[in-house]
C-alpha cells in the first residue's frame, strides 16, 4: 500500500510521520503481556530493517 501511495502521510494514534533530523512521539499503552511487533512504514524501510519488537511482561 505504501508503495502504491508514497506521499501518504501517517498522522494517527498508532503512527507518525516525520521529517529527516526531526523527532516525534508516539505514545502506546500496552494492556496485555505479549511480543508486539512494529515497524517503519515507508516503502522500502521495512525490506531495509526498519523493524522491530516490543516485549511486554
Ligand atoms: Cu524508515
Amino acid at each position: 500500500m505504501m508503495r502504491a501511495m508514497p506521499d501518504m502521510v501517517h498522522h494517527d494514534a498508532n503512527a507518525i510521520t516525520v521529517d529527516a533530523g526531526h523527532s516525534g512521539k508516539l505514545v502506546w499503552k500496552f494492556t496485555r503481556a505479549e511480543k508486539f511487533e512494529f515497524a517503519c512504514l515507508q516503502p522500502g524501510h521495512y525490506e531495509a530493517g526498519m523493524t522491530g519488537t516490543v516485549t511486554v511482561k
